[in-house]
């Protein structure tokens, strides 16, 4: 979007439903602005208190006060039914089909797939050991413009996470240290990376793409230098790569 007022554009089935979510709450409060607006208007101009005789007369009404505690208290609660929803259906991890663990550190990421350790019947058999990948900053300031071309300051990382699209995907996210906050906009995803805790949350890609996060809690003077980059691709890249290493 041109002037950046919107959301990025969605790449999970989280940020849809939260998008999707956003346009049916503000719907509601554009109803909501239109008839008190109306409602304000017309009482000022109408019922001014020393010029007409109804609001002179006027001190109290059982009905017009049983309607405007009812009627938001009705519309607060049908706000309640699609919201727990799309809430409880983002805490929902069923059958993920690949694990992430990604930890936070003071000031880089780290993540753990250990999900090709024991896989006897597919054709990776077994992996060594686990896949882990320690993740920093990318310093491309000082560096030729010519080789740094394309990449976006403060936002590449040193290596970029594999994920496979359209799987279901875990991510256990914790903390070494501090609080952190592992987010990625164009995911819908912002989960808190404390020590000493274990948050899940599910991620299902819908299509390829390189994509940015950062970490979104204050955890130090290099907060500002520990983005997230993932790369989503086909689930057969993963595995081609996957079997490049195991030889
Ligand atoms: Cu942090």
């Amino acid at each position: 979007m041109q002037y950046k007022t919107g959301f990025q554009e969605p790449s999970s089935t989280i940020l849809h439903s939260i998008i999707e979510f956003n346009q049916h709450l503000l719907t509601i409060i554009i109803v909501i602005v239109v008839l008190v607006g109306w409602a304000l208007y017309h009482i000022i101009v109408n019922f001014i208190e020393f010029n007409s005789i109804q609001s002179r007369k006027f001190t109290h009404s059982k009905d017009l006060e049983i309607i405007w505690t009812s009627v938001p208290a009705v519309t607060l609660l049908l706000l309640s039914i699609p919201s727990f929803t799309l809430l409880y259906a983002m805490d929902e991890a069923v059958a993920p089909d690949m694990t992430v663990k990604i930890i936070g550190h003071q000031w880089f990421w780290c993540y753990e797939i250990d999900d090709f350790l024991q896989i006897e019947s597919c054709e990776i058999g077994s992996l060594k050991k686990a896949l882990r990948y320690t993740s920093y900053l990318l310093v491309i300031d000082g560096v030729p413009a010519a080789d740094t071309e394309g990449f976006f300051r403060l936002l590449e990382t040193t290596k970029r996470i594999m994920l496979p699209i359209k799987t279901f995907l875990r991510l256990l996210i914790t903390s070494a240290d501090v609080l952190h906050s592992w987010s990625i906009p164009s995911f819908g995803i912002k989960m808190d990376a404390c020590p000493g805790r274990l948050n899940q949350i599910s991620l299902f890609i819908e299509k390829t793409g390189l994509y940015y996060g950062a970490c979104y809690e204050i955890c130090g003077v290099q907060h500002g230098f520990m983005p997230i980059c993932i790369v989503s691709t086909f689930k057969e890249n993963i595995l081609n790569r996957l079997l490049s290493l195991k030889n």
